[in-house]
């Protein structure tokens, strides 16, 4: 029996209209989907050359080794690589862009762009070791470009990457170096990767898994960077208070919503749309225009805009089934391509906008840092053009949407702790740590996905250890899940929060000017962000003298399904984190991988994966990691 699609009380409104109307969306194809291959469930289908596709009989009866030989480890391995491989792509193309542009700024050729937060562009460069004393911001935003840049394009293999080797701990930095899995060079680890997978290459899975964790970690560098240069560029996120779900979605507005992950393009549409508010009157919408945000786009417009979250990645079709949608405006990753067969339904315009991530049945306007203004401009102009259309074609819009505080950067977080001792801001986080008032802290990541319920397990492990005093922080479509749902609020902290984490919360919360607690979850960004908790994680590591494998911090990415969920989850456990996982991972046909990744990586890295899908065991699994943290630390 299919198990409960979603806790979201819009998703599950809009699911009925779904229905009514005919309209299929990722539930239905995932429910059309089964039974999912038995072979690709467990990792052991291999289609890497034209000899095969093969496929290793997980019982024993048929085939063991593919056509070339190679057995179930190998496959499994290279299978599960080349996706850290894809997330570490992905990722480190949306950094280059914002280092591109960068030094695009400070070459005066990107008039759309300016650097809004240039004492964090000056620290920047005093991190990367440039000595930005006494020089003019342009030349300093050029050094700190040409310094990330060189992250995809050194050649000394001995050479660790910028943003990885001064962004951990030097105990850290030396363990990774030792172990050979320190990326050089961005670009080279992903060409790695692909290359030793490649038919008759690398087939020791030990070797390809290590291979796997230089990818993640170069994944951590270019997510590293993508996160603090946009901070330099678009400003770096303070609390906001905000509001989430579908029921930001305006009527008498016109609707549009960002949705993909690089900000290059939402910040200037955020931008552009305020002078349009006119003539979006002018076509008949009273409320001028509405944007609101989908998925890690969305996250980073709420940061820095106070735009709406509409909705996470699972239900980002349901926001098209409103029909009150005027424009969907995409750039990279997690767009499902059913978008523009939705829009067919209804006036919306898609407009794809990235020359790489084009969608059959969409708008493509090309957007380019040179004319960002004017590109920006198109979009919206063809936002109001659809809402003319929408006419008093009816509309769904649930009624419900959280408030949503959010936008605690480490910056934000520290300078609120700093309310509470200005010359040692993380002494008030220790301290609770150490008398025990906060048990631990658990980092929420990643995405949707049909396999588990909405929401659903990304609530129940968060209240549980709320419930046990664990501080919780959450980035990409974990904040949407925590957002949408109210745990962003004040009121959740009263209401799920133990006792020692309450009174840490409310005394920061006051210090910092609330009128109350901070609230129970704290919004650190997108997916991409993720890398703005390890900054804090290492302050804390670095204050007390210790290793992060020795801190009682855990990760857990309860609904993950994407490549670079793969890649984050792995680069977590590369940074000494007990890292959980809600979804049964694809490399159960292996059991060398399913031990290295399990046990083998608790001895070499301190860090290990947790595969639990029941959301009430895996609080209690990872309740046990944080009480055995503590306990190595004697405290
Ligand atoms: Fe089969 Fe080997 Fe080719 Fe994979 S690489 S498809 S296992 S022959
Ligand atoms: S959007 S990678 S579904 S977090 Fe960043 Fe959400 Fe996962 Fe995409």
């Amino acid at each position: 029996m299919s198990h409960q699609k979603t806790i979201d009380a819009s998703a599950n409104e809009l699911l009925e209209v779904a229905k009514k109307e005919g309209i299929e969306t990722v539930w239905d194809r995932y429910e059309a989907m089964k039974p999912h291959c038995g072979f690709g469930e467990l990792g052991v289908c291999c289609r890497l050359c034209w000899k095969g596709p093969c496929r290793i009989d997980p019982f024993g009866n048929g085939p063991q080794r593919g056509v070339c030989g190679a057995d179930a480890h190998t496959i499994v391995a290279r299978n599960l690589i080349r996706m850290m491989a894809a997330g570490a792509a992905a990722h480190s193309e949306h950094g280059r862009h914002i280092a591109l542009c960068l030094l695009e700024v400070a070459d005066d050729h990107a008039p759309a762009y300016s650097i809004k937060d240039k004492d964090k562009l000056r620290r920047i460069a005093e991190r990367l070791h440039l000595a930005p004393e006494g020089k003019d911001i342009k030349q300093i935003a050029r050094e700190v470009a040409t310094a990330t840049l060189d992250d995809f394009s050194r050649q000394q293999a001995s050479i660790p990457c910028n943003w990885a080797k001064e962004t951990m701990t030097e105990e850290r930095v030396d363990r990774l170096v030792q172990l050979g899995v320190m990326p050089h060079n961005i670009d080279a680890v992903v060409t790695q990767i692909m290359g030793r997978t490649h038919v008759g290459c690398d087939a020791d899975p030990v070797n390809l898994l290590l291979g796997g964790i230089k990818g993640a970690l170069a994944d951590y560098t270019g997510m590293y960077m993508a996160t603090e240069l946009s901070d330099a560029l678009f400003g770096t996120p303070q609390p906001v208070i905000s509001s989430a779900n579908l029921g930001v979605l305006k009527e008498d507005a016109v609707n549009i919503a960002l949705h993909g992950h690089n900000p290059l393009l939402s910040e200037v549409v955020c931008d552009v749309a305020i002078g349009m508010n006119e003539e979006a009157k002018k076509a008949g919408a009273k409320e001028g225009i509405n944007i609101v945000g989908i998925c890690c786009t969305g996250n980073e417009v709420m940061m820095r805009h106070n735009i709406p979250l509409a909705t996470n990645y699972l239900s980002q079709e349901l926001a098209l089934v409103t029909g009150a949608v005027d424009a969907l405006v995409v750039d990279v990753q997690c767009i499902m391509p059913s978008v523009a067969k939705i829009s067919e339904c209804y006036h919306t315009e898609v407009i794809t906008t990235m020359a790489e991530n084009k969608i059959p049945g969409a708008t493509h306007i090309q957007f380019q840092e040179k004319t960002a203004l004017e590109d920006a401009r198109k979009t919206v102009e063809l936002a109001i053009e659809a809402f003319k259309k929408r006419g008093s074609s009816p509309v769904h819009i649930p009624n419900h949407k959280q408030t949503a505080i959010a936008g605690f950067s480490a910056e934000a977080l520290i300078g609120a702790l700093s309310k509470l001792n200005a010359e040692d801001p993380l002494k008030p986080i220790i301290d609770n740590i150490v008398d025990g008032s906060i048990q631990g802290i658990a980092l929420f990541v990643g995405c949707g996905n049909p396999r588990a319920t909405q929401d659903n397990n990304f609530m129940t492990i968060a209240k549980e250890l709320a419930r046990n005093n664990v501080m919780i922080l959450a980035t990409g479509c974990a904040s949407g899940a925590f957002a949408k749902n109210g745990l962003m609020t004040q009121e959740a902290t009263e209401a799920y929060a133990g006792d020692g984490l309450k009174g840490v919360l409310t005394a920061v919360g006051q210090a910092a000017g609330l009128e109350g607690p901070l609230p129970l979850v704290l919004h650190m960004g997108s997916c991409v962000d993720t890398t703005r908790a390890a900054n804090v994680a290492v302050a804390i590591a670095d204050k007390l003298g210790v290793d992060l494998d020795k801190l009682p911090l855990v990760a857990s990415a309860p609904e993950a399904m994407s490549e670079k969920a793969v890649a984050i989850g792995t680069w977590s456990v590369a940074l000494g984190l007990p890292t959980h996982i809600g979804i049964t991972p694809q490399i159960t046909g292996s059991s060398e991988v399913v031990k290295f990744l399990t046990e083998t990586a608790k001895e070499a890295l301190g860090g290990y994966f947790i595969v639990e899908t029941d959301p009430v065991k895996a609080a209690d699994k990872l309740f046990d990691v944080i009480k055995e943290r503590r306990q190595g630390l004697g405290i």
